[in-house]
């Protein structure tokens, strides 16, 4: 058996703790004979015990009962929100030790320790069994398993949340969720209640805007930020509290999908974030992410024209920039979906040496909420126990029985003081390393009051507004007009409206004029004018290095392709770190021009566009005969024009874009690449295929979508 120094030194930075740990409760099934649950092995399981081949079952079959006895307990409750999720185990690693000064929590200063993770993204308002692609917030929740003991950030992909204060949060979450008469409709916003509680409770107005913005639907959970939402506070060696607000920012970038193809991807594939993260990880692409932080000294905590306790708002980055910490990368899947991603636990009360709380009131229930939940979720207090939710430091004290006790503590005493145990667990010693409670000074009454600093609204939402690029404000409006279009009672249309009429008067009227309500005559609350390009994903990622890594691309091919145009274009797309993927009508292989098989990775089919970050066309004649005749081929391109993709095409290819909906430039007779709209092509066929036209696909596909595109008239 190996000991703690033996570990030490094949892994100093102590990344693989965690995962050790858990292989001492790994099991591998292969090579074994059946048993049953007292370990008495089986032959038959196919058939119960019976009087005779037709007569009762009998009640001795104690195989029989055990095993469905075992299956009727199967389910526990899912989370009462989040209950869909996808979990993978990282790593965190700091870039050096400027943290220090304000915090002692090793993990986040010590740049030789490597912190095992564990991390699960969740949608909020569906059951656990919904589709990914919803209009919804999403959870970004990662456990830290530090040598100080768990440290939960359990944060979302948006910096801001829908309520101030936690008493509120049933409220916001019986509105969201299924309405209780008919439960309907599953894992949406887009119905009565929800928006009759935003008209009423305009707290939630800064929220709504990023509800209805790109962000809430998420190409990828690689591709996404995440965020605190309150601000804590960081605690120094010497006592001192600075507050602090945490980011998560994608190596990738943070990019979307747009609303049409959610709800088709709702259809054809409901796991799709969930199977690209898997998908990710399981080739090799492990997603990553970069932790930073905005610090503000406590002698500027009133420096602010918002309330730093307030989680309606945002501290924007230009005021205090994100300073990088370090970086976590997501490298295993979990073995058993239930096992780990769901009996996971998450708290926001896990803090260690260096992290502490502030009075934010919607962190302070939250403190109260999740040992709570899970008391009940996970049955009983011992859920800490389990594999997932274990730290790797060494948890030692006199907790005893409960449901589910899976240790056995010897020795007679279980009491603090004792003399009988030799006095242990004993206190920790004085100058050892402990939590102690951030000191702050409190006074007051006791009181039921919103305070007046938490009471403006609607300058942080006019400012998101403000914030976004022409599309981005496009599909704001879109989502709002698809939202309140579900919504029946006109009065609660019209409450909505009047709402925005106080972050901007021209959304209030655009918003009006489609859900069919009376526009407001007036401004009532001038728009500021300020703006925060560090909320905008197209600025950002305009500004940003981007990248092509990891995006899917359909090559749409039949018989008679061009074998050698797309064997070159495959190697160079692979080369640039997308995934090229072959499909033609049928799966197998298709037959090239030269008689070659090609294997094929799809049946057209069988997939859609809606799947693909793009598509190129191939040439040969014969070959794009054959797809302008197949319906889904046809579509399929059209599709990925319509939703802003980077489409492209060569030689005989380029005909299949030749559309009258498609008014972008194409190449002609002996133009090597022309790029128009995101729209790449070249006259090039065969061996031919220039680089420069895998180079300006990949751009493209960089880029993410051409927004710049005229699609109105697309027929898909
Ligand atoms: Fe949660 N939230 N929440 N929440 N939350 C839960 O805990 C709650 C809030 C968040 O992948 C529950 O174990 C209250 C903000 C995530 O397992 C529950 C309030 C933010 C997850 C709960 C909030 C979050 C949860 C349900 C208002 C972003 C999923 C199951 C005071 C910063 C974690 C569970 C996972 C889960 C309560 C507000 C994020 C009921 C009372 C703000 C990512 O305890």
């Amino acid at each position: 058996m190996s000991t703690s120094s033996d570990r030490r030194d094949t892994d100093p930075g102590g990344a693989d703790d965690k995962q050790r740990q858990l292989d001492d409760v790994r099991l591998d099934l292969t090579g074994t004979e059946l048993t049953t649950d007292q370990g008495v092995r089986i032959d038959h399981t196919d058939d119960a015990l019976t009087v005779g081949e037709r007569g009762p079952t009998l009640l001795e079959d104690f195989h029989a009962r055990e095993k469905i006895t075992h299956f009727d307990h199967e389910r526990i409750p899912e989370r009462v929100v989040h209950a869909r999720g996808a979990g993978a185990y990282g790593v965190f690693q700091p870039y050096d030790d400027w943290l220090a000064e304000y915090t002692v929590a090793e993990f986040l200063t010590n740049p030789a320790v490597r912190t095992p993770t564990f991390v699960r993204f969740s949608t909020v308002a569906g059951s656990r069994g919904s589709a990914d692609t919803v209009r919804d917030v999403r959870g970004f929740a990662t456990k830290f398993y530090t040598r100080q003991g768990n440290y939960d950030l359990v944060g979302n992909n948006m910096p801001v949340f829908f309520i101030q204060d936690g008493i509120k949060f049933p409220d916001f979450v019986h509105a969201v969720k299924p309405e209780p008469h008919n439960e309907i409709p599953q894992a949406q916003s887009a119905h009565d209640t929800f928006w009759d509680f935003v008209s009423l409770q305009p707290e939630s107005l800064h929220m709504i805007m990023w509800l209805m913005s790109d962000r809430a639907l998420p190409r990828s959970y690689r591709m996404m930020q995440g965020f605190g939402v309150h601000t804590f506070r960081l605690v120094n060696a010497e006592g001192r509290g600075t507050f602090v607000k945490f980011h998560w920012k994608p190596v990738l970038g943070v990019h979307s999908l747009v609303w049409d193809e959610c709800q088709k991807i709702g259809g054809k594939d409901p796991d799709y974030n969930r199977r690209d993260l898997w998908e990710a990880i399981e080739t090799g692409q492990f997603p990553e992410y970069e932790l930073g932080v905005q610090l503000v000294p406590e002698s500027d905590e009133f420096a602010f024209d918002f309330d730093l306790l307030d989680s309606t708002k945002i501290i924007p980055e230009e005021q205090v920039p994100v300073r990088p910490v370090g970086r976590m990368t997501l490298n295993r899947n979990p073995d058993n979906f239930f096992a780990e991603t769901e009996q996971v636990a998450f708290h926001t009360a896990n803090v260690v040496p260096g992290i502490d709380f502030t009075n934010d009131p919607l962190l302070q229930a939250r403190n109260f909420s999740y040992l709570d939940t899970q008391l009940i979720r996970l049955g009983g207090p011992n859920f800490p126990q389990i594999p997932v939710n274990r730290p790797v430091a060494p948890v030692t004290n006199n907790q005893r029985d409960g449901y589910h006790q899976s240790f056995i503590h010897k020795g007679r005493t279980s009491y603090f003081k004792n003399s009988l145990g030799g006095g242990c667990p004993a206190l920790a010693a004085p100058g050892a390393e402990v939590f102690s409670h951030y000191q702050e000074k409190v006074e007051g009454h006791k009181i039921r009051k919103r305070s007046e600093s938490f009471k403006d609204f609607y300058s942080q939402a006019t400012l998101f507004w403000n914030s976004m690029t022409e599309p981005e404000k496009k599909h704001i409006v879109a989502a709002f007009r698809f939202e309140l279009g579900h919504v029946d009672h006109k009065h609660v249309r019209q409450a909505v409206v009047d709402q925005l009429n106080h972050v901007d008067h021209n959304l209030a009227v655009m918003v009006a004029n489609g859900v069919g309500v009376n526009p407001p005559e007036r401004e009532v609350t001038p728009n500021h004018g300020r703006s925060s390009p560090a909320l905008s994903q197209i600025t950002m990622s305009l500004g940003g290095t981007v990248s092509p890594a990891t995006r899917k691309v359909a090559i749409l091919v039949a018989e008679g392709v061009d074998g050698v145009g797309v064997r070159t274009l495959v190697e160079q797309l692979r080369e640039r770190g997308t995934m090229p993927e072959l499909l033609a009508p049928h799966d197998g292989a298709v037959r090239t021009a030269d008689g070659e098989e090609l294997p094929v990775d799809r049946a057209i089919n069988t997939m859609a566009s809606v799947l693909y970050d793009g598509v190129v066309v191939p040439c040969g004649p014969d070959s794009v005969r054959m797809l302008a005749s197949d319906g889904y081929a046809v579509h399929f391109v059209a599709e990925a024009f319509k939703h802003h993709k980077p489409v492209a095409a060569f030689g005989a290819g380029i005909d299949l874009l030749d559309q009258p909906w498609a008014s972008v430039k194409l190449a002609r007779d002996d133009e090597s690449v022309v790029v128009d709209q995101g729209v790449v092509t070249s006259s090039a066929a065969r061996g031919d295929l220039p680089t420069e036209f895998a180079d300006a696909f990949c751009e493209a596909l960089a880029r993410h979508r051409a927004w710049d595109r005229s699609t109105d008239g697309v027929p898909a």
